[in-house]
């Protein structure tokens, strides 16, 4: 069994509008395991690094002022396929795409307010979780109910 991390962030909507429990219940429930979650402010040079990638475009600024707006609730889930499967947990980028049962799909309608993040590979959640956590804020531990998880 590959066990894999990926880093899921509550964006600033999604924490103000109370689904922080939700969505860890939604990850919980599928039986992946918690291995960091924090609240958190972050700042414009934080936020350079995690979207890098698009800097260039154009709805760059109204990223950055949205992702700036207030905290967000960073974790670390881990379990077989976690990039993946998050990513479709999550939903389209666009919630006009993202079906229904999905995190975007149930909560938002705009891209722009599209309430979390889920990371794209397993090399992208390794730098995010490296980026987002300092040592010590990830904790590995013995999840009693792997074996009633996995066969
Ligand atoms: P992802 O979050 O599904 O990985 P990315 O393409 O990596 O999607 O874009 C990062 C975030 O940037 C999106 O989740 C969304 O909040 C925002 N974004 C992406 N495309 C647009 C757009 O066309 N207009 C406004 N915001 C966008
Ligand atoms: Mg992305």
């Amino acid at each position: 069994m590959e066990m894999e991390r990926t880093y899921i962030m509550i964006k600033p909507d999604g924490v103000q509008r109370g689904l922080v429990g939700n969505i860890v219940q939604r990850f919980e429930q599928r039986g992946y395991q918690l291995q960091a979650l924090k609240l958190f402010q972050a700042d414009e040079a934080l936020l350079r690094q995690h979207y890098c990638d698009l800097v260039e475009k154009k709805f760059f600024p109204d990223l950055l002022s949205y992702m700036l707006s207030g905290p967000v609730c960073c974790m670390v889930w881990q379990g077989e396929n976690a990039v993946k499967m998050g990513r479709q947990m999550l939903g389209a980028t666009n919630p006009q795409e993202s079906l229904p049962g999905t995190i975007r799909g149930d909560f938002s309608i705009v891209v722009g307010r599209n309430i979390c993040h889920g990371s794209d590979s397993a090399e992208n959640a390794e730098k995010e979780i490296a980026l987002w956590f300092k040592d010590g804020e990830v904790v590995s531990w013995e999840d009693h109910s792997k074996a009633w998880v996995y066969e």
